[in-house]
């Protein structure tokens, strides 16, 4: 059986488990989460997290080392972030809009009166891009500060590529620290049934049915505009720029998914995600190198999209109705917040704050959605890397006509 039905097998047996243990008592819930859910759970997301660092840096080496012409790489780094800024403020416009037609945040049915979230400082902007350079290369790796981490790898791929012969040995080097890397992300990847299968029962169980119930038409509104978003705005472009058939590209990608699905981390999917566009949609490695990891830090549609219908779900229930200038502002501040902040579990509901902040809303409505956060996260990184894959392949694929193209003028 291949590694894709495995995990939706584990998956399905999962989410059976996690409802299973929504109908125990506390203390059955807490010994099978504390003594068998939670170590399987997170020696799987260790194991996966134990090498994003070295192949997003291996990776962006090699990559940008193997575009060749550095100019090159200034094209396809205007694509990318081209590519993400529009699809994520057309993620936006699509939670907003879910969020105004299906009203989920009916005012009086929510306890706003005990509602409290103690909000986590997001870095400001502008410091994340000054920041992006690294004072200390080796700290940032032991950080886990990934736009550090890509920019370095950035300056190091490049000097390998104008370099050349001169560093030939050192190329050689990080080909076979890749393929090391890459045996490695095989190996683990045996692993991603069992972990997928305890981090959503324990997910589903730790939410608990109530909480699934009073909250259903907000997850219902962000479920759908996430659909609508993968099916529509992703499919579009996959056919429309990347000339091929989205259903395809959707089942060919979908191991990829289900590991941020279990993981709710973009970061810890890359070494898969990568290995997927790579070998199954043909993506060139030099490319993917480049775009995937750029986008698990700076794009995450998904995101957008919880925090677009959150914003106009905590709007509802504190009856504050959204003006046309503040839903403006959602869609800016949630596009730009999304570049400073690392592909982890959580770190929408973060932005989520700077976002409340910006538009005047309370914060403290967070506290209202936080119990089946943990469940939307694991949907909405399937889609943040989706969106990263769809970039690498539509750029990917624009790069071999131009190069096709070319090799017929000179033929
Ligand atoms: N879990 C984040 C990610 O890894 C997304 C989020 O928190 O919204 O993409």
């Amino acid at each position: 059986m291949n590694l894709t039905k495995k995990i939706l097998i584990a998956l399905v047996l999962g989410v059976i488990a996690g409802i299973g243990l929504t109908f125990s008592s506390n203390d059955f819930f807490s010994a099978i989460d504390t003594y068998v859910l939670n170590p399987v759970g997170e020696i799987f997301l260790n194991l996966i997290m134990m090498i994003v660092v070295p192949i997003v840096f291996v990776s962006i080496v090699l990559g940008t080392a193997g575009l060749g012409d550095p100019s090159k790489l200034g094209k396809i780094g205007i694509k990318t972030i081209g590519f993400y800024l529009v699809t994520t403020a057309v993620a936006l416009v699509i939670g907003l809009g879910v969020g105004l037609i299906l009203e989920p945040g009916q005012a009086g049915t929510f306890d706003t009166e005990n509602a409290s979230y103690e909000e986590e400082a997001a870095p400001p902007i502008m410091d994340t891009f000054i920041n992006i350079i690294p004072e200390n290369p080796i700290e940032a790796m032991s950080t886990g500060n990934m736009l550090q981490i890509i920019a370095f790898a950035v300056f190091i791929g490049v000097a390998l590529a104008i370099l050349g012969e001169k560093t030939s040995g050192i190329h050689k080097l990080f080909e076979q620290a890749n393929e090391i890397l890459i045996f490695l992300v095989n190996a683990i990847m045996k692993t991603a049934p069992y972990g997928a299968f305890a981090l959503i029962a324990s997910a589903i169980g730790e939410a608990g049915l109530d909480a699934l119930g009073s909250m259903a038409m907000y997850m219902v509104a962000v479920i759908l505009a996430l659909l609508i978003h993968g099916a529509v705005t992703y499919s579009l472009a996959i056919k429309g720029l990347g000339k091929a058939s989205p259903i395809k590209f959707y089942k060919l990608f979908f191991p990829a998914m289900s590991v941020a699905f279990s993981t709710s981390s973009s970061s810890a999917t890359l070494p898969v995600s990568m290995k997927m566009a790579q070998e199954r949609l043909g993506v060139k490695k030099s490319i993917s190198s480049f775009v995937q990891p750029l986008g698990a830090t700076i794009n995450m549609d998904g995101t957008a999209i919880m925090q677009a219908v959150a914003t106009v779900f905590i709007a509802q229930v504190y009856a504050e109705p959204l003006g046309i200038s503040q839903m403006l502002m959602v869609v800016l501040t949630a596009t730009l917040a999304s570049i400073g902040t690392a592909g982890v579990p959580g770190v929408g509901l973060i932005m989520l704050a700077m976002v409340l902040k910006q538009v005047g809303l309370p914060v403290d409505g967070i506290a209202l959605i936080i119990g089946v956060d943990r469940l939307l996260d694991m949907l909405r990184t399937s889609l943040n890397i989706t969106g990263d894959a769809a970039c690498a392949y539509i750029i990917s694929e624009s790069d071999k006509r131009n190069e096709k193209d070319q090799a017929e003028q000179t033929a």
